[in-house]
């Protein structure tokens, strides 16, 4: 049967490189007008601190801000929220958030040394970082579970101080992202948004201090904003729309595997649903599942326009050209709903994660399974990690010689010194090597 609703593919047709290409092509916005005034935004908290904050803030989200002690909430906000939700939600968020932090506890790396025979001791020490903002959006992607998938790994990893900036239009805020903060430990809150609230971050002004890295998702300012300040700070990967990639055998509930396309489509227009499967049964049935639960869904317009322009359906042989296309496409999510899947996991080279069986829906790890919900898209999963533990800490390299071993190093440092005309260099090695 033909659909209108997906794409459909066949993964060994002639031209099927070229389709594939044409279905992962995407065009981020990277938009003239957007970086001038982000630019401008930038230059001015820079140079003005609050007071440039507070005319921004009062602008874009429609404040009446006097002094900057009015964006600084106060913490009890927070516990004040966490006890305002229902208690339903606050222990999922506290489940969520336990899970979470397990998991990432599995991350700390150790710092190690090593000695070598003459005495001289080599290492590397693992150091937090100090400060760290978190931008967390206020409008339709203001997500509770992203504060924990943010501030968590950063709490874990050992940093002094996590700011969260939030901006709250009209003077709107979302309880359950202030419970979330409260949970995850978050340490400071400010009400603001957009490219001042990253300038404010990235330079520090008189209420808030200088953060040494930024993560989380924002609007094209924030992605524009991270960009251009990135180099004063660290800045996280600029996370495009949400991908699924789900690779079924054909023997799973079509209205399962159809939801969970359906779960990654419900985000973003621009988000994509691939389905690979050898069973060209299951694709069909998969493409009526497919409408008749779009029709179901509150979200079904935003899902509708993503699935219909960006999703597919493909055709393949069997599994083993499943992964091979699936390697290609280096999706944030791969869905394995085959049975033994473990089988497959050495063949699977790029994904952000990878949800084995026919129970784990990928929107598990969404909330609560444990690993990162932060993952890379847009193929970087390629030459990228999720967001970590690992992204909150620093490595510093040790070096201790014994007499002996600045003796040895000396005479090698000498040598390549002079070669490289570095006088100075080679002089401050010769004083540690002892006299022939
Ligand atoms: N799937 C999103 C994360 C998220 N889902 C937050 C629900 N809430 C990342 O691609
Ligand atoms: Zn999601």
């Amino acid at each position: 049967m033909m659909s209108k609703t997906i794409r459909r593919l066949d993964a060994s047709s002639r031209d099927f490189s070229t389709q594939l290409d044409a279905l992962l092509a995407w065009e981020s916005v990277a938009d003239s007008a957007v970086e001038a005034t982000v630019a401008e935004i930038l230059q001015q908290v820079r140079a003005r601190g609050d007071a440039a904050v507070i005319e921004y803030t009062n602008r874009f989200d429609r404040r009446q801000l006097t002094t900057a002690r009015e964006f600084c909430l106060d913490k009890s906000a927070l516990t004040a929220a966490l006890e305002r939700i229902p208690a339903e939600s606050r222990q999922a968020l506290q489940s969520a958030a336990d899970r979470v932090r397990s998991y990432h506890e599995h991350q700390l790396q150790a710092s190690w040394q090593y000695q070598e025979e003459d005495g001289t001791v080599l290492g590397q020490q693992i150091s937090p970082m100090e400060r760290v903002g978190i931008y967390v959006p206020g409008g339709k992607a203001s997500y509770p579970s992203s504060v924990l998938m943010n501030a968590i790994p950063a709490k874990v990893a050992g940093v002094d101080c996590v700011s969260m900036v939030v901006p709250a239009p009209d003077d709107q805020l979302n309880d359950l992202v202030l419970a979330a903060a409260a949970i995850a430990g978050v340490d400071e809150v400010f009400t603001i948004g957009g490219a001042q609230a990253v300038a404010a971050l990235a330079y520090g002004s008189e209420s808030i201090g200088r953060v040494d890295k930024i993560v989380g998702p924002g609007n094209i300012f924030v992605a524009a904003a991270k960009r251009a300040v990135f180099g004063q700070v660290a800045i996280d990967m600029i996370a495009g729309p949400s991908e699924i990639l789900v690779i079924c055998d054909g023997k799973t509930d079509p209205d399962w595997i159809a939801m969970d396309l359906l779960s990654q489509a419900e985000h973003d227009e621009q988000a994509q649903s691939i389905l690979l499967s050898p069973n060209a049964a299951f694709l069909d049935a998969v493409a009526v599942s497919l409408e008749k639960l779009l029709a179901e869904l509150p979200r079904r317009e935003i899902a509708a326009q993503s699935i219909r322009e960006r999703g597919a359906l493909i055709q393949v042989s069997d599994i083993a050209q499943a992964i091979e296309v699936s390697n290609r496409i280096a999706p944030e999510h791969l869905e394995v709903s085959v049975d033994a899947p473990e089988q497959y996991l050495p063949q699977i080279r790029h994904a952000g994660a990878i949800f084995l069986g026919r129970h784990t829906a990928e929107a598990l790890g969404d909330y609560c399974a444990g690993p990162n919900h932060v993952l890379p898209t847009s193929g970087t999963a390629r030459f990228s990690s999720p967001l970590g533990v690992y992204d909150f800490q620093k490595r510093s390299s040790i070096i201790f010689c014994s007499p002996e071993g600045a003796d040895k190093l000396g005479r090698i440092a000498s040598t390549l010194a002079r070669g490289e005309g570095l006088d100075a260099h080679a002089r401050s090695a010769e004083y540690r090597v002892a006299e022939d």
